[in-house]
């Protein structure tokens, strides 16, 4: 685990968190939460992924000996461990987590085709880990409605509120394996609107892509657009949103003054992905609603601890019966 051949400072990055702090972020995340919430394994893994996010973009951005973790890692380390009920459970935690990434797959997705005023652009967002492009989208949170969804999905990925524009009855939907996909049309979005995302480390780049560069549309989940744009879930709309535009008159003709490129309109400063589009724009991302400050007075682990067993071991007997 402790790399010696690293440089100097060997203790960068290399330093496994302290049990406290994975303590502090499982009572905040996952054990105060309403026992609903607890009643299966995927749902207790949902939690546990918020605070992994919180421990990747808080506790190691800050600390810079902190090991940056897994979602895996991080699951065997904190919840599993730290939680008596859970810990027998370490051993089963790679059957545990195929069964999320199944689970994962399975959540409805919704989101929004943007087209700006001359409908010969959309807005597209680039992810943080990987390099393609994909409709501002996400999954469903338990008992949201599609089109609320759309519009909180819209909002944490560009900062721009939909809720206004979105006509319930306009989408397109398609399903991808056992994953259903509606995508809500806005029409007509001015190009000089500002985006930014809300969440960190989940969008590293924001762009009007010319629709005609998204082609030659095939129906593969993913795919390349003609200038190379790596796509994700964006070429099986393509045919039906080109359909959808033939039968709309854009309010706004064409413009031949903007670049026959893509237009950059938000790119983070410090993403994992090195791309090379052009820039125009650097905002700052808004951060998130910081949750309660950690507690780190002394007894604490009293104070916090507000662990019930009873919808745990409901939950074990569920997912293992
Ligand atoms: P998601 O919210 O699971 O997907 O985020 P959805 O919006 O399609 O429902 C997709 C991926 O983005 C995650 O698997 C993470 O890799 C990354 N990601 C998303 N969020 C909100 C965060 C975050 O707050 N912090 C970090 N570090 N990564 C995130
Ligand atoms: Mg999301």
């Amino acid at each position: 685990m402790f790399n010696h051949h690293r440089t100097p400072s060997s203790s960068y990055k290399t330093v496994l968190p302290p049990q406290e702090l994975l303590d502090d972020l499982c009572s905040r995340f996952v054990l105060n939460v309403p026992k609903e919430d607890l009643q299966s394994f995927e749902r207790i893994l949902f939690l546990v992924e918020y605070a992994h996010w919180y421990y990747e973009d808080n506790s190691v951005e800050n600390n810079p000996s902190l090991k940056s973790l897994s979602l895996k890692e991080f699951t065997s380390l904190s919840v599993f461990n730290s939680c008596d009920v859970l810990k027998p459970y370490v051993a089963h935690i790679d059957d545990i987590f195929k069964d999320f990434t199944s689970y994962k797959v399975r959540v409805p997705v919704t989101g929004a085709i943007i087209l700006d005023e001359t409908f010969e652009r959309c807005l597209l967002v680039k992810g943080w880990k990987g390099s393609s492009w994909s409709f501002p989208r996400g999954k469903k949170s338990k008992d949201e409605e599609d089109h609320a969804c759309a519009v909180r999905e819209v909002l944490e990925e560009t900062g721009f509120d939909v809720s206004k524009l979105l006509n319930k009855n306009e989408f397109l939907e398609f399903n991808f394996g056992q994953q259903r996909v509606r995508l809500y049309i806005i029409a007509g979005v001015k190009d000089d609107t500002s985006f930014a995302p809300q969440t960190k480390k989940e969008i590293s780049e924001i762009a009007w892509q010319r629709l005609d560069e998204l082609q030659p549309s095939t129906d593969e989940v993913i795919s390349r657009g003609i200038t190379g744009l790596k796509l994700y879930m964006v070429s099986p709309f393509l045919a039906s949103l080109k359909s959808w535009i033939s039968s709309h008159q854009p309010p706004m003709a064409p413009r031949p003054d903007l670049p026959l490129k893509g237009i950059c309109v938000w790119k983070a400063k410090h993403s994992s992905t090195g791309s090379s589009s052009t820039i125009t724009d650097n905002q700052p991302t808004k951060s998130e609603p910081d949750p309660q400050p950690l507690d780190v007075g002394p007894g604490r682990s009293f104070r916090n601890f507000r662990f019930s067993t009873a919808p745990i071991l409901q939950a074990m007997e569920a997912s293992f019966s």
